[in-house]
């Protein structure tokens, strides 16, 4: 499977509320997300994983990854296709104590070096950004477009480096002109009155037929 070019979504609950979260999924796979986290900050960790395990065959069924944010535990618990974690998470080491090899990890990172940092560390992907402020993600500053093409080329070839942060579809043209391949769009998708042609539309801009 590749991650090149995909749209990476995320069933995010400070937009979703948990009633909406299957739903919403439904809609962010029939657009054609191409890789799905489920991020629930502050939530009980058993509500995680029990909305995690109804989540899973949503995204098998679409044959799209589906990947747990923050909580190792609970991807390999659940079979889970890929974990997520932050700068101030544990290692790669650790978390493939709990997950095992065959599990993708990714990582978040906020400046070059600590993209170069994931890439040798050895993750299989990473995100990269805020790019521009977000509620998604308060009291980070946006870091720009500008050093978008001198990742590509370090880390870019190597591993897939999702932009994040701040990223609207209106914006969208300009993140892929400073050199970005594949992208995460969270607020702007999840607060669309159609989350489906929201999604959809978000995809077509980044793989123009
Ligand atoms: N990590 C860096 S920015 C961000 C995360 C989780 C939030 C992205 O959300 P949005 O709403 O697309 O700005
Ligand atoms: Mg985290």
């Amino acid at each position: 499977m590749t991650l090149h070019g995909q749209l990476y979504a995320i069933l995010d609950l400070g937009y979703v509320a948990r009633e909406s979260a299957l739903s919403a999924a439904e809609a962010l796979l029939a657009g054609g997300a191409g890789l799905l986290q489920l991020r629930a900050k502050g939530c009980p960790e058993a509500q995680i994983e029990a909305l995690a395990r109804e989540v899973l065959p949503l995204c098998r069924e679409a044959g799209v990854p589906f990947i747990v944010n923050d909580y190792p535990g609970i991807a390999a618990a659940i079979g889970a296709d890929g974990i997520h974690i932050g700068q101030d998470d544990a290692s790669l080491a650790e978390v493939r104590k709990i997950v095992g090899e065959g599990m993708m990890v990714g990582r978040s990172t906020h400046s070059p070096t600590q993209a170069k940092a994931a890439l040798e560390e050895g993750f299989d992907y990473i995100g990269f950004g805020p790019l521009f402020l977000t509620p998604t993600k308060l009291g980070r500053p946006g870091i720009g477009v500008e050093e978008i093409a001198g990742v590509m080329v370090e880390v870019g070839s190597r591993i897939p480096v999702f932009c994040i942060g701040g990223i609207k579809r209106a914006s969208l043209p300009q993140v892929l002109a400073a050199g970005a391949r594949n992208v995460v769009i969270v607020s702007d998708l999840l607060t669309a009155p159609d989350i489906e042609a929201a999604t959809r539309d978000a995809v077509a801009l980044l793989k123009p037929a």
